[in-house]
């Protein structure tokens, strides 16, 4: 698979999708990179700045919904592949408002399969990825990780509307045997995230010496993996992995949130020049996101053996990146956090 070089990038100006197109953009100047984003709230254009007037890269501001939209792009630019990523991605949101996330996540992905039938009479050189999550396969207790065999078992309204739309780019290549390939990964980190998620949020109010609301007794555990090891995962599975297949892609570090949140209270008393365990001081055990999968980890040896991926960098280093990032862009910050985002924070955090 590559020899596509028209391919559509949906939720690119979001967190990872901008990793990605970056990543494409620069990495394949014989591609064109189309960039579909609705621009809902966690779409940013600044993340984007990077590749925004190279000749190979287009962005194409609309909806997954919007099922006209979608007939008007597929018609005109013809695209060989489509890497999927556009979705309502924050689990608290999907607790409050469930039918944003079936919405966007079910019929937006469904859309986008009827599109490419239509559209791929040839299905030769075509290819649909949908990128997923580990947590369409529940919860681990204390031991175990999730293999590509695991059942699915989501729990909360946002793993039950990805799960749902992994179910349906399977039937789409059970049933009109279209090109499908899926990946779940677990939690990404880095820059450019969305300060509702939790590394960025608490950087920012350690910064601001404003409390840290951390869920429940801090005992979850998430597998942390750096965002560009994560495109560097979707670029070789994109174009190696084989047709029909799942990969998981996992970082192979597993942290419980409050160890999480204290290791960087420490990183950053030490870059704010304040007195060691001074952050940690602002740590709040606050009421439990309702239904709160307890762990995830992944089994990642599948894309290790059979295409040669593993994570490129140290936590530590990773880390320590991201946290400098933060810093060093206050205004990327600033620009989010007294925009619209302040109204939802200052409210779910009230309700805690
Ligand atoms: P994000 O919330 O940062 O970005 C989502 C992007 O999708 C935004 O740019 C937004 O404007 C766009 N979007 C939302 N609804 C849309 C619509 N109806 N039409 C067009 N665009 C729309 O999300 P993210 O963290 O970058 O996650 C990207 C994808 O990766 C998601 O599918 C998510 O489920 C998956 N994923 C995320 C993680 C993670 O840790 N963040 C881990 C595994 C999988
Ligand atoms: O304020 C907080 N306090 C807290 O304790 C927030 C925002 C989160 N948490 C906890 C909940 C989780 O156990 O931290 C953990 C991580 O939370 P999030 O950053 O909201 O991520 P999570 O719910 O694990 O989901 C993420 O990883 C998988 C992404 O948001 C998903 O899109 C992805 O599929």
């Amino acid at each position: 698979m590559s020899d596509s070089n028209k391919i559509l990038i949906t939720g690119g100006a979001g967190f990872i999708g901008s990793h990605l197109v970056r990543l494409m953009v620069d990495k394949y100047p014989n591609y064109h990179i189309y960039n579909l984003d609705a621009l809902t709230y966690a779409g940013n254009l600044e993340n984007l700045k990077a590749v925004e007037n190279k000749d190979n890269y287009t962005f194409l501001h609309g909806d997954i919904c919007d099922k006209n939209y979608l007939e008007e792009i597929f018609s005109k630019y013809q695209f060989d592949g489509v890497i999927h990523l556009a979705a309502e991605s924050h689990v608290d949101r999907s607790i409050e408002d469930p039918d944003a996330f079936a919405i966007t996540n079910v019929i937006g992905t469904l859309n986008l399969l009827n599109a490419c039938k239509k559209h791929w009479l040839d299905l030769k050189d075509k290819r649909f990825y949908n990128v997923s999550t580990d947590e369409v396969y529940g919860s681990l207790g204390d031991t175990g990780l999730f293999s590509e065999d695991t059942s699915y078992d989501p729990r909360s309204p946002y793993s039950a509307s990805k799960a749902s739309a992994d179910h349906f780019v399977r039937a789409y290549f059970h049933t009109y045997n279209l090109p499908i390939v899926i990946s779940n990964c677990s939690n990404n980190y880095g820059p450019e995230q969305f300060p509702e998620k939790l590394i960025p949020l608490m950087i920012n109010n350690i910064k601001k010496k404003i409390e840290l609301p951390v869920y429940g007794e801090g005992t979850n555990v998430r597998d942390w993996l750096w965002v560009t090891d994560h495109a560097q995962a979707i670029d070789l599975i994109y174009h190696q992995g084989k047709t029909g297949e799942t990969y998981n892609i996992g970082g192979n570090n597993e942290w419980t949130n409050i160890d999480l949140v204290k290791k960087l209270c420490a990183i950053m008393d030490q870059k704010l020049n304040r007195e060691e365990g001074e952050s940690e001081k602002l740590i709040r055990f606050v009421k439990d996101r309702a239904g709160h999968d307890k762990r995830y980890a992944i089994d990642a040896s599948k894309i290790k053996n059979e295409l040669g991926w593993e994570p490129s960098i140290a936590f530590d280093e990773g880390f320590e990146k991201t946290v400098d990032w933060y810093l060093h862009n206050e205004k990327w910050m600033e620009k989010i956090i007294s925009g619209a985002y302040k109204a939802y924070y200052t409210k779910q955090y009230k309700n805690r």
